[in-house]
């Protein structure tokens, strides 16, 4: 494989990295590249909004309630509908998912129907948006099952192992977008100057010494016995490690972030608090999913406490799942726990 790094002074642009990853597979249609930039498209168009979140009109909620139960920011609207504005169009997709979205979002019945289906969580995070901290927009790439015609639920129930691509695009200090097609996870920088993502962070891989944990530990008291413990061990109560400086911002796109940037492990375990969702807040397809395929490009696992996340065959688009990632180690050690302490009768 050919590191394409930037040489001192060299400007890479996201179309020209994307494009020149598709050179190394010379079956490639460039449908992919222009998918892909597509997304990064969106990621721009959000990002321009959610800079300018407390400046008037956007900011604020509507009074509607989402799929998941929970109060719809205008924001979260504005970037669904951008995300699939964006690509119902293109002849690329089958179909599309949103996390905002109960049902799959079909192509409209005057465009061609393509090749690729898209899944993402419009706005990550998105309880956070009133206090100005980062945001992010997930997405994942999956080929079609279905032979022709409109896309299908069952092209968008796929495991992760099948993903093409996979990414997110981080809305913070900077707006960054991190993608893998399967070739390392590589991270772009948008300078507002000139309105281009340029890659800041290729080859991404955490760092072996882990510097934080990120979890909510306000809910400890809903947790299993295995995953207090766990808890216990990465503060180094028992004795037997070093504590790890815990780091929680409550967006899953930013505690990823940074934990892929630093070394650590972020889990939210399934929890007791309300019977109604046993497995967990988080969704396997468009937050756990995704971010398990860039973990693992990336040296790092993701598991649910049991099972590989990106081998867990999905059932349902809303699905929740427990989520341990991060750190290989860190992740294997919540799972040794968790058979130790938690063993199902
Ligand atoms: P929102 O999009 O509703 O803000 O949820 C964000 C999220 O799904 C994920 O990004 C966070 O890691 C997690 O929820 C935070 O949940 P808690 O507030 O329960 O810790």
């Amino acid at each position: 494989m050919k590191t394409i790094e930037p040489e001192s002074g060299q400007i890479i642009t996201i179309e020209r990295h994307i494009l020149e990853e598709q050179r190394h597979h010379p079956e490639a249609t460039g449908v992919l590249t222009q998918l892909l930039y597509d997304i990064a498209l969106a990621g721009k168009v959000i990002a321009s909004k959610t800079s300018r979140a407390g400046l008037a009109e956007i900011l604020g909620r509507t009074e509607e309630i989402n799929i998941q139960g929970e109060v719809v920011q205008k924001l979260d609207r504005f970037a669904h509908l951008t995300m699939y504005r964006l690509n119902d169009h293109t002849g690329r997709l089958a179909v599309m998912a949103s996390e905002e979205n109960e049902d799959v979002l079909p192509i409209p019945s005057e465009y061609p129907a393509g090749k690729y289906v898209l899944l993402f969580d419009p706005l990550d995070g998105s309880s956070n948006i009133d206090f100005n901290i980062p945001v992010g927009t997930i997405f994942s790439v999956y080929l079609r099952l279905s032979e022709f015609g409109p896309g299908t639920l069952q092209d968008c129930l796929q495991p992760g192992r099948s993903l093409v691509a996979a990414g997110y695009i981080l809305y913070g200090s900077s707006t960054m977008l991190v993608y893998t097609t399967g070739e390392g996870v590589h991270g772009f920088t948008l300078d507002p100057s000139v309105g281009e993502f340029l890659l800041s962070h290729p080859y991404l891989k955490i760092p072996d010494k882990p510097a934080y944990f990120s979890v909510n530990l306000g809910y400890r008291k809903y947790w299993s016995e295995g995953v207090r413990r766990y808890s216990d061990y990465l503060q180094g109560r028992d004795g037997q490690a070093k504590a790890l400086s815990l780091r929680y911002v409550g967006s899953l796109v930013a505690d990823f972030h940074r934990n892929l940037l630093a070394g650590g492990v972020f889990y939210y375990p399934a929890d007791s608090q309300d019977p109604k969702i046993p497995y967990g807040k988080l969704r396997l397809l468009y937050e756990a999913v995704p971010l398990a395929f860039l973990a693992e490009q990336a040296g790092g696992y993701a598991s649910d406490g049991v099972h590989n996340i990106l081998d867990i065959a999905p059932v349902n688009l809303h699905q929740r799942t427990p989520l341990f990632i991060g750190n290989r180690d860190l992740v294997e050690c919540a799972e040794r726990f968790i058979a130790d302490y938690d063993a199902v009768e």
